[in-house]
């Protein structure tokens, strides 16, 4: 590829007198050139269609060069020009348009069905602004809009624009696509669905804005808040105006294909990202009916053609609709809604098992249950528990119906793009197989005893860290010891994931310290996440995060041994610098709460050690890894079942007859934390944990002290800890998300 022909006739000035913004325009005009040149010749006759309202799909100008194979060769045409191409990503932002796993999940799986070369596209929503901008202030987490869409991005408007018909008026949808490259293989597309009156100056102090002004701020923001009805109502919005374009299009497209409607499953799957874009069924059968099916046959079409995802048993997370809000917003769909639910009634007994509860609430999962033609879990253990518990009743009806579809990452992003020296060291021991094929990862098994081999990795690994410290001292100031144990807890803010969990441990070290038991190796504990902003006790937990970060920070004794750094805005491009720099992998969540963790996946992956419960899919990593290459601590799920349904938990109990634990608490209230926070905050998170500690940390605390401290003198054997990291990643190739795929087109799909 000749780089300069491109700055010339872009810019008239070759590649040595181009700004680096400059440069990256030229990169991304070239690879959506390539990328074109890659479409699929013979798609066939059935196209997947992967609806969701998030795509968390980060940065992607490596990833798209690595996928159309000119990194290194770019790479070093800018080299030779004294350009660093990692530096041109700094003028690349991230569509931040996902929250956590569900989003980065859906995304990854794009990067897969494109590289298995299948025919299948994503639909989702074109927010302005993703979900927010994390910045913190005084200890505490404020949102602002967070930018990213450019000119001349990776973002295409097209011609194509449906109608949506809302109760209030119709507006009108346009199609933006994005172009997802596979590895040494096909481009497909994600389209994202975005309303063109919709203006982003409605938007006032941090992310506030009128949330009733729908024509103005519908593809404003990701999930804004719906902690009241106003919030509720413009979910239900967004919903419906993604589910009503995408039909549309699905249709239309089917048409042209030669579709005749009754045999629309013989032209498309819409896998159903868990609830959020539920109303597409009512919709595909409303347009059916319209273009002339009777309604048994379009609910027939509908249910051959629909498979569902369910990323989650928390029931809080369940949605549920009122019918009254879905009569102020859609009311066009809520007959068939109606008849759905009727005909459900009609065959089974049982009220667990309606679709609309004896409140009028319609509940959107079993809307998807009963109506789409498959279910799965996305972890055996949340399969299991969905078969056994949560969807117990359903499963008895529809046993063929339930299906596990354990989650996975993509190896390009994750792993070749993140870690190149790792890779690298891959190629060089096992060659580079793995790169299409991630089950020849198993070929490193045979460096286990290998000195030389385990020394590399340890070098990759502190290269990693001493990266990891310079980036975080560029972004935050904040200096960080190299040579210390990371020990890293990066997910989305949530009581189930236990971040609190993870600061009574820090406190508790921090009084251990103080008195004297100091640690063989320093500790860095560094903690990455977002809270919703209506989430109270989260943005406590946040606050308590970075006021232990303040004092240890100001403690010069304490310091040397322990430090807590919690990343600002935690997304996509920092996980990929802090994953592969990882010794201690925290999958802390409380068992049988976490559907599946896909981090868990890519700390493994880059030859961290997982201290996790059995839950999602560190089950199967334990599994997988052996319990030499894992520490697992904790109650099982079956206990945390038990313990729940017999509402016997007394957090109470535990905090007055366990004195770590007492200690621990304390501290959060006690003089020297409500000097540097929020007494309101700090206090009302103790009470939280004392009086309710919903998801039982203290029962499990313990033995997660006990577990982390055996894990850190583990740690002092290099060797023999490097060689545990080695397994890890040895053994991680079945988290491939080329396999997750590889299934679902196998068990769902069909393509
Ligand atoms: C959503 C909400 C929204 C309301 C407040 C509470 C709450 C709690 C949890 C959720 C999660 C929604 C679904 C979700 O994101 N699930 C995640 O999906 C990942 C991909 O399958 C999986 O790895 C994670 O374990 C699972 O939590």
């Amino acid at each position: 590829m000749d780089l300069t022909k491109l700055t010339l006739s872009e810019y008239g000035k070759s590649i040595g007198d181009c700004t680096k913004e400059e440069l990256y325009r030229v990169l991304v005009k070239y690879t959506h050139t390539l990328a074109e040149e890659k479409r699929n010749k013979n798609p066939g006759k059935k196209k997947l269609y992967y609806i969701s309202a998030e795509f968390l799909i980060g940065k992607l100008l490596s990833n798209n060069l690595i996928n159309l194979g000119v990194y290194d060769t770019i790479k070093e045409e800018l080299a030779e020009h004294g350009v660093d191409l990692t530096e041109l990503e700094e003028y690349e932002k991230e569509p931040s348009l996902g929250n956590g796993g569900l989003g980065r999940l859906a995304a990854c799986f794009l990067d897969s069905i494109a590289t298995l070369g299948l025919n299948g596209d994503g639909i989702g929503i074109n927010y302005h602004f993703g979900l927010f901008r994390q910045v913190f202030r005084d200890n505490e987490q404020t949102a602002v809009p967070d930018t990213w869409i450019t000119e001349n991005g990776w973002l295409h408007p097209t011609d194509t624009v449906y109608p949506v018909r809302f109760k209030e008026g119709t507006v009108n949808a346009r199609m933006y696509n994005i172009n997802v490259t596979g590895y040494d293989s096909i481009t497909n597309t994600l389209h994202l669905f975005d309303m063109e009156s919709v203006d982003e100056s409605i938007v006032g102090e941090g992310i506030a804005f009128d949330k009733t002004d729908i024509t103005r701020n519908l593809t404003l923001f990701l999930y804004p808040d719906d902690s009241d009805e106003n919030g509720r109502l413009l979910r239900i919005y967004q919903q419906y105006f993604m589910v009503s374009a995408a039909a549309q299009y699905i249709l239309e497209e089917c048409i042209d294909r030669g579709c005749r409607l009754y045999d629309l499953p013989d032209y498309a799957v819409v896998q159903i990202n868990d609830t959020h874009p539920t109303m597409i069924i009512p919709e595909l059968i409303r347009l059916l009916v319209e273009k002339g099916l009777y309604i048994d046959d379009a609910i027939a079409a509908v249910h051959g053609t629909c498979a569902y995802t369910n990323h989650t048993i928390l029931a809080e997370a369940l949605e549920k609709w009122p019918v009254q809000y879905l009569k102020k917003v859609v009311p066009q769909l809520v007959p068939i809604m109606e008849i759905l639910d009727a005909k459900v009634r009609r065959k089974y007994e049982g009220e667990e098992l309606a679709i609309i509860d004896r409140y009028d609430v319609v509940h959107m999962a079993k809307l998807d249950i009963h109506c789409a033609k498959s279910i799965n879990g996305v972890a055996s253990l949340h399969t299991e528990i969905l078969k056994k518990e949560e969807l117990s009743s359903f499963y008895q009806i529809y046993p063929d119906k339930f299906n596990n579809k354990t989650n996975g990452i993509t190896f390009r992003r994750w792993l070749l793009h993140c870690n190149p020296r790792l890779t690298a060291f891959l190629c060089e021991h096992i060659g580079d197989g793995f790169k299409k094929d991630a089950e020849k990862l198993k070929g490193l098994l045979e460096y286990q005893e290998d000195t030389a081999a385990l020394e590399q990795l340890i070098a990759i690994k502190n290269s990693s860290k001493t990266a990891l410290a310079a980036w975080l001292n560029r972004k935050q100031g904040v200096t960080i010891d190299p040579d210390s144990i990371f020990d890293i807890h990066i997910k989305r803010l949530h009581e189930y994931k236990r971040q609190q969990m993870n600061a009574l441990y820090v406190i508790h070290k921090y009084l251990e310290i103080q008195s004297g038991r100091l640690p063989r190796t320093p500790i860095t504990v560094i903690f990455g996440a977002k809270a919703a902003p209506a989430y109270v006790i989260a943005q406590d937990i946040i606050h308590l995060i970075l006021c232990l970060q303040e004092l240890i920070n100001r403690d010069e004794k304490v310091k040397t041994h322990l430090q807590v750094v919690m990343v600002e805005n935690y997304n996509v491009s920092a996980a990929e610098k802090l994953i592969p720099s990882c010794d201690i992998s925290e999958q802390i969540s409380l068992a049988s709460k976490e559907a599946s963790g896909t981090g868990n996946m890519k700390f493994m992956l880059n030859g961290a050690v997982t201290l996790g419960t059995e839950d999602g899919a560190n089950v199967e990593i334990h599994r997988l890894v052996g319990d030499e290459n894992i520490y697992i601590f904790g109650d099982s799920s079956s206990t945390v079942v038990e313990r729940y349904r017999k509402g016997s938990y007394s957090a109470k109990a535990y905090y007055e007859e366990n004195p770590m634990i007492r200690r621990a608490v304390d501290f959060i209230t006690g003089p020297v934390l409500m000097k540097i926070g929020n007494p309101l905050r700090l206090k009302r998170l103790s009470g939280e944990l004392t009086d309710k500690d919903w998801f039982m940390t203290f029962p499990d605390f313990d033995d997660y002290v006990k577990t982390r401290e055996q894990a850190y003198t583990d740690y002092e054997q290099r060797l023999s800890w490097a060689k545990k990291g080695l397994v890890n990643i040895a053994m991680s190739g079945y988290f491939s998300s080329d396999r997750t795929i590889m299934e679902y087109n196998r068990d769902i799909w069909k393509l």
